[in-house]
């Protein structure tokens, strides 16, 4: 960590967003992070915030002078779920704003960016069950596709331009503090807001759909961990892969039981099913763990108490 850090959080309204913009000001100092987003939301009451499109290189740009900015983190980003809806925005969304981003490193215009991956960027052809970092990807959806996309050009930036890009491939997040947005995953989150409310859960997965997730806080802690890493120690400059904990709907349902023992879950599978079975089911993210120390804290036992008692206040 520098004293000129000067980070520009760009997509900072979303589920991540909310969270990594509040941890990194704890860092750094209000003034020294700028939230954006796509229109001014509440965040702006709390900090420096700008509305940036970031397909608007221009726009970007003289933001990022204004401010003096000198790392990016790019979270703007169309999710799979919403993707597959709009497949020609979610690639163009999702692309240009990753070279607008590249391409201010590139210039030396900033000096470090982040830009997250995601478990879509594997396939149905990948082996599902502890996932290796390296291994056969094929993506079937737009956002992994693009995702995969991205990978190797952060990498080229990396290899070609020498551009500081650091990503990690995040599984499904989990979090009380902001909603998820348009995602396969959401439903993990919706149940237990819906548990609180309602009592009941109508699952948009099968039963035994396993999918990895993580819980925010060690979400955020890898972000910042891979960040503040130093350079040499981040060896893979694609994306690294990314291990919390991995459950089923029917198994995060008896878990929620064990705290609120009338909670009942049914299940109305649709088109995020089919999403949901080109992914994998666990990942091994050892080398992220030997080469700049990733640990996950929470598994799906004290996530759901710390879920519940955050969203009882
Ligand atoms: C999604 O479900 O699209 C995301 C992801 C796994 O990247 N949460």
């Amino acid at each position: 960590m520098g004293k000129s850090d000067k980070i520009l959080v760009i997509g900072s309204s979303g589920q991540i967003g909310t969270e990594l913009v509040q941890n990194l000001r704890d860092i750094y100092g209000i003034d020294n992070v700028v939230a954006s987003d796509v229109k001014v939301t509440e965040q702006a009451k709390e900090g420096p915030f700008e509305v940036i499109d970031v397909m608007n290189a221009a726009g970007l740009l003289e933001i990022v002078k204004r401010h003096n900015i000198n790392q990016v983190y790019l979270l703007a980003a169309l999710l799979s779920a919403t993707a597959e809806k709009n497949p020609k925005f979610g690639w163009d969304l999702n692309m240009q704003g990753l070279f607008n981003v590249l391409d201010l490193a590139k210039e030396k215009i900033i000096r470090k960016i982040y830009w997250p991956s995601s478990i879509a960027v594997f396939g149905p052809n990948t082996p599902s069950i502890n996932t290796p970092q390296f291994t056969i990807m094929e993506p079937s959806t737009v956002y992994g596709i693009s995702k995969q996309a991205g990978e190797r050009w952060c990498e080229y930036y990396f290899n070609k331009y020498g551009v500081d890009v650091r990503s990690l491939r995040y599984p499904g997040l989990i979090g009380w503090k902001s909603a998820p947005g348009g995602g396969t995953t959401d439903y993990a989150v919706h149940i237990f807001h819906e548990a609180l409310k309602s009592g009941s859960y109508e699952c948009f997965l099968s039963e035994n759909t396993t999918l990895p997730m993580m819980y925010m806080p060690d979400a955020i802690k890898a972000t910042i961990g891979i960040m503040q890493a130093d350079s040499q120690k981040v060896k893979i400059r694609s994306s690294y892969n990314l291990s919390g904990f991995s459950f089923s709907p029917n198994e995060i349902a008896l878990e929620i039981k064990k705290h609120i023992p009338n909670f009942s879950i049914s299940y109305k599978p649709d088109s995020r099913q089919q999403i949901a079975d080109s992914w994998p089911k666990s990942i091994d993210s050892s080398e992220a763990g030997k080469h700049w120390g990733w640990k996950a804290e929470y598994d799906l036992a004290n996530m759901t108490i710390d879920m519940i008692k955050n969203l009882k206040k």
